[in-house]
């Protein structure tokens, strides 16, 4: 339980439609607060105990009685040592449950300011964020470089996640003040940022990415012997400034690519070594030293071996490997 700092604040974005990937007006970084009071709860997305955290569907109607989509992720906090004590101190209430000889459990009422529950909200919401956070069955699927030309490449280019945030980013047109570290070079530089899963209160769920400079790079599997000097600045100076910033050394650090990711600007993925991070499972996570190594080895390996990823049932890409008899 060690202590970071810093704050989010949920921004409104206009609708965007799936496929929009680089056109979009972008919009500034200004903060609004969302209207959570008047979200009608349509459904519960996805559930998970384990994660003490709750996914919904919501809908906010406007003036013209129009409902439009939002995702609201509602998420219970790690423990910060320091409000630890506060809390004994300082509960609203203390309710004994059950007592058996030298065990007891009760049930603790957390002052509100003790309470605090990480909300994030995307809204407007399109269809493929609801599909994201449903929870449904996953296949795994072994793509080919032909895969990835035929059948992978074309569905991203004609529908994936608009990278606006990202430009924002990059464009110190969102979230500048939380930038942790900037290489500015253009081709061989990147921003290093808090990911938004972060609530930056402890460094047990520490989480943070690194957004290239480059625009064309969408994914692993562009990913050449030219780009292995902007890969070994991600990582030597990602794990420097983590370390200046937060006193995380290197090797308490896994810092990896997601492959197939969300969105389609090349970002990698820092986070704490003891910290189960969402999508850091053997099928989905590339670790940056060894996607290094591999294209010093072999400067096309990525366009050669096949790739192993997870999609959930009803996925249109897992339609098309199906309609193509890969699975
Ligand atoms: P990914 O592998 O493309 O997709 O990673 P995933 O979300 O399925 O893991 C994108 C990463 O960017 C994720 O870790 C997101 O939590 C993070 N992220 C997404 N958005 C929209 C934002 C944002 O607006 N700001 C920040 N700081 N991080 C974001």
């Amino acid at each position: 339980m060690r202590s970071a700092g810093g704050a989010m604040a949920a921004r409104p974005k206009r609708k965007r439609e799936e496929g929009e990937e680089t056109g979009a007006a972008p919009h500034d970084g200004a903060a609004a607060p969302f209207p959570l009071a008047e979200l009608s709860l349509r459904r519960v997305l996805r559930e998970s105990a384990r994660d003490k955290a709750v996914f919904l569907h919501g809908q906010v109607t406007s003036a013209s009685g129009e409902g439009t989509d939002a995702v609201v992720i509602l998420e219970k906090t790690p423990f910060q040592e320091e409000k630890v004590v506060d809390l004994l101190k300082k509960h609203t209430k203390l309710e004994l449950q059950m007592s058996n000889d030298i065990y007891s459990t009760y049930h603790l009422y957390p002052p509100p300011e003790l309470s605090e529950i990480k909300t994030t909200v995307v809204y407007p919401a399109t269809e493929k964020h609801l599909q994201k956070y449903l929870r449904q069955e996953v296949h795994l699927v072994r793509e080919t470089w032909e895969d990835y030309e035929n059948i992978t490449l074309p569905f991203i280019q004609s529908q994936s996640f608009s990278v606006q945030w990202v430009y924002n980013i990059l464009e110190k047109k969102a979230e500048a003040d939380r930038i942790i570290h900037e290489n500015p070079d253009p081709s061989n530089g990147f921003v290093l940022v808090p990911d938004f899963k972060w609530n930056q209160n402890q460094l047990d769920d520490l989480y943070l990415i690194a957004l290239v400079h480059r625009r064309e790079i969408k994914s692993l599997r562009d990913l050449t012997g030219e780009h292995l000097p902007l890969l070994r600045n991600v990582l030597r100076e990602g794990k420097e400034a983590v370390a200046k910033r937060f006193g995380v050394p290197g090797s308490r650090l896994r810092i990896y690519l997601h492959y197939q990711p969300s969105y389609y600007h090349l970002h990698v993925h820092f986070t704490a070594v003891g910290y189960d991070a969402p999508g850091s499972s053997v099928e989905r996570a590339h670790l940056l030293a060894d996607v290094i190594d591999n294209l010093a080895l072999d400067p096309t390996y990525y366009q050669k071996r096949a790739l192993t990823f997870a999609l959930r049932a009803d996925e249109p890409l897992l339609k098309k490997f199906q309609e193509a008899g890969r699975v």
